[in-house]
């Protein structure tokens, strides 16, 4: 019998569902998902998939419904194709502590990312118990030049837990991501009520976290979320705990880096010639701004990292494919005999 299904957690090759309220586990048939000419999507979390249920043990996947937004970064494998992180959700919580662990540069390579998925990214500064100045913090994100939503919040206290609530309710899916330590599932603990994931301490001396979490997982938020300050917000829709990100790389961002570097694009189209490599030509706006200080030099050099990074990307999908579809022919001419 066909099923339609959500998946709420990857454990290696076995994928936890849920359908009509109740939790079902399936495996996956790889041949299932041979594709030609484009890459091939297995499931992740949030995903919408189509299985073939089995009552008696583990129930097979055998297709992906089409994504309204994925989080996918580049492999640190060579040659593997993209992690897609999570799928199908409204909103990208990225998350850094007010502490050590803040870096523009990191934020700025999330955002690429987030703008690229096709979901609205929130920045999430947590830990404001232990932070006496957040407003310092929410000052520098204004060198990221972009009017992001930015919120400060404490799990601990249910500090600024409010300002979540609109991305919260029924029929909307949030995912979180950032390094480990910053607390992503703390606050997902707040949320649901219970100690539903496991959270550790982090290093005293630079504040970066153990890699508590190891897979990620979907939850059903309580419709009424009681906060330790005593107030409540209205819940109801999903929450994706993902683990902490060591090196975030940039797969194929091109639409990502316009939304996430809008302020160096403007200013490209500005120089005098199309093809202005930015060194010695007259008439580039980039030098200028570079020399007036409007353009930061760390932000330019960031653009340009990251779009070397997209650059690489690119080209590694394209062997990846090129591989990919000559095992789709062989396949294909054994099946035939
Ligand atoms: N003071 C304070 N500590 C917090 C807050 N949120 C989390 N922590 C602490 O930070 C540490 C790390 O929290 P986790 O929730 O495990 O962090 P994580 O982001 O899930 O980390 P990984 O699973 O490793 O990716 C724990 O000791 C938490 O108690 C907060 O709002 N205030
Ligand atoms: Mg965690």
């Amino acid at each position: 019998m066909k099923k339609e299904a959500q998946v709420m957690a990857v454990h290696r090759n076995r994928f936890e569902l849920r359908a009509e309220g109740e939790t079902i586990f399936a495996g996956l048939k790889k041949s299932a998902f041979s594709a030609r000419g484009e890459m091939i999507t297995y499931p992740t979390v949030g995903d919408i998939v189509e299985i073939f249920y089995n009552e008696c043990g583990d129930s097979q996947i055998t297709g992906v419904a089409p994504r309204k937004s994925v989080f996918r970064r580049l492999n640190a494998t060579p040659g593997m194709p993209d992690q897609e992180v999570a799928a199908n959700f409204d909103y990208i919580f990225i998350m850094t502590s007010l502490n050590e662990d803040f870096n523009l540069s990191k934020l700025e390579r999330y955002l690429t990312i987030a703008y690229e998925s096709g979901a609205q990214p929130i920045i999430l500064l947590t830990k404001a118990d232990q932070c006496q100045d957040a407003g310092a913090y929410l000052e520098r994100l204004k060198e990221l030049k972009q009017d992001n939503m930015a919120i400060c919040i404490s799990s601990r206290t249910g500090e600024g837990i409010d300002k979540m609530e609109p991305f919260l309710g029924k029929g909307k899916v949030s995912v979180f991501l950032g390094s480990s330590g910053v607390g992503k599932s703390s606050l997902v603990n707040m949320l649901m009520g219970e100690e539903i994931m496991k959270t550790n301490a982090i290093r005293e001396s630079d504040a970066q976290g153990r890699h508590t979490t190891t897979h990620r997982q979907c939850f059903l938020l309580p419709r009424k979320i009681e906060l330790p300050n005593g107030k409540s917000i209205q819940g109801g829709g999903m929450i994706i705990d993902t683990p902490g990100i060591r090196k975030l790389m940039v797969s194929d961002v091109e639409e990502g880096i316009k939304s996430a570097f809008e302020d160096i694009e403007a200013l490209i189209c500005r120089c005098r010639f199309s093809d202005c490599q930015h060194r010695n030509e007259p008439g580039c706006a980039i030098r200028e701004a570079l020399s007036d200080g409007t353009l930061s030099q760390k932000r330019w050099e960031n653009y340009q990292k990251l779009r070397n990074e997209e650059r690489y990307a690119k080209e590694r999908k394209k062997r990846i494919l090129t591989r990919q579809n000559s095992v789709y022919q062989k396949n294909r001419q054994k099946r035939r005999g």
